[in-house]
């Protein structure tokens, strides 16, 4: 049947086998996906060699407590959660306001910047995934005052949180830890990011991150993990093998409007993701992830909505890592194992993980 135009509408596309790109509204950009091809993470389980077994205080780690960080400053014996300004930080607040333009070509400006680091807790050996939920949300809790007070700094308009786990993701300690650059200018991802969002709360009336949770939550399949307030799910979009994004169910630009429960929900969202990726293949699961909040440049920023992407790079074992080369460096990014089939991994690592904390019997990754 022809339609409307004339033409032959397209046939319903077999997400499972018909090799595809899918589109990421996000970024603006496409990943392809090759759903035919037999690679699949979990057959036939891979064992590695056990990893060591982390001190709860290392007398050689720059942050555990009363240690010399390596530029000589000592830190106090603090008991839940320390914020420092970072010794050999990326960015300065005091570069001066310069540039450089030639032809529009050759250009250069100047950018400023605050970089700190956070230590979630005292204890060397713990990693989001094994500690508790109150010390987790204390970690929360410093998070939204490092964002107010940075943000509330009025040449500083982006704070991004983040943290690199396992040295894989090059993490230099682990010490449980995220750093936070606040800076002048978007960073590129979110900068593409805020443009995509507002353009798209313009065009539709409403905002882009709920009508994509609406379409998640009665599709089910891409789903790892709901609470009350945040859900995880694999993106229809993604790159990485078991890329997860966390979104807030209400709402809402940044973590300074989650209502306490709110922040007790984020604080078991994080857990229950973390400690399923440590269940996909039996290791301290490697990732970066980080916070995406609406911008601190005073402006209302309503299309904004809070969430937060995990990219971990384990792909079949691990020691398999998916790396982007050859086509994905300059072509598009791929991927074989379908978000749906990682998703279907994840919803059940993350059960056992839980099921196995009831029960008491967790081994801990670290
Ligand atoms: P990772 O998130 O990649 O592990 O980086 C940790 C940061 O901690 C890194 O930016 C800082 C490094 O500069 N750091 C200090 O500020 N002081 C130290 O003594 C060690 C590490
Ligand atoms: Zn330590």
């Amino acid at each position: 049947m022809l339609n409307d135009a004339g033409q032959q509408p397209p046939m319903p596309m077999d997400l499972r086998d018909t090799p595809h790109r899918r589109y990421n509204p996000l970024l603006r950009e496409w990943v392809l996906v090759s759903p035919h091809r037999t690679e699949r993470p979990w057959q036939g389980k891979v064992h590695e060699a056990p990893q060591e077994a982390q001190p709860a205080y290392d007398p050689n780690c720059y942050l555990c407590p009363g240690n010399a960080r390596a530029a000589g400053v000592r830190n106090p014996a603090y008991k839940s959660t320390l914020v420092f300004d970072n010794d050999f930080p990326a960015l300065l607040p005091s570069a001066p306001d310069s540039h450089l333009d030639l032809n529009g070509l050759i250009v250069a400006h100047a950018e400023r910047g605050i970089c700190r680091v956070v230590c979630f807790d005292p204890r060397h050996d713990l990693t989001i995934a094994s500690m508790g939920l109150e010390q987790i949300r204390r970690v929360v809790d410093v998070w939204v005052e490092q964002y107010n007070e940075l943000g509330s700094i009025p040449w500083i308009n982006h704070v991004q949180i983040f943290e690199n786990r396992g040295a894989m993701m090059g993490a230099s300690n682990p010490h449980p830890h995220c750093q936070t650059w606040a800076n002048a200018n978007l960073p590129n991802q979110p900068f593409r990011e805020q443009d995509s969002m507002e353009q798209y709360s313009k065009a539709h009336k409403c905002c882009m991150l709920c009508e994509y949770l609406a379409l998640e939550r009665k599709a089910g399949e891409r789903i790892v993990y709901e609470n009350d307030a945040f859900i995880a799910l694999v993106p229809f979009w993604a790159v990485w093998p078991f890329e997860i994004l966390v979104l807030s169910r209400r709402h809402v630009g940044a973590m300074n409007e989650l209502s306490e429960q709110e922040r007790d929900w984020l604080s078991d969202i994080l857990k229950q993701v973390t400690a399923g990726y440590d269940k996909v293949f039996d290791v301290s699961f490697p990732y970066s992830m980080g916070f995406h909040q609406r911008p601190t440049d005073g402006k209302d920023h309503p299309e904004w909505h809070l969430h937060a992407h995990y990219y971990p790079p384990l792909l079949r074992s691990a020691t398999v890592q998916k790396f982007m080369v050859g086509y994905e460096m300059l072509g598009t990014p791929q991927r074989d194992i379908t978000p749906e089939i990682a998703a279907g991994r994840l919803r059940e690592t993350v059960k056992v993980a839980a099921q196995q904390r009831q029960a008491g019997s967790e081994t801990v990754l670290r």
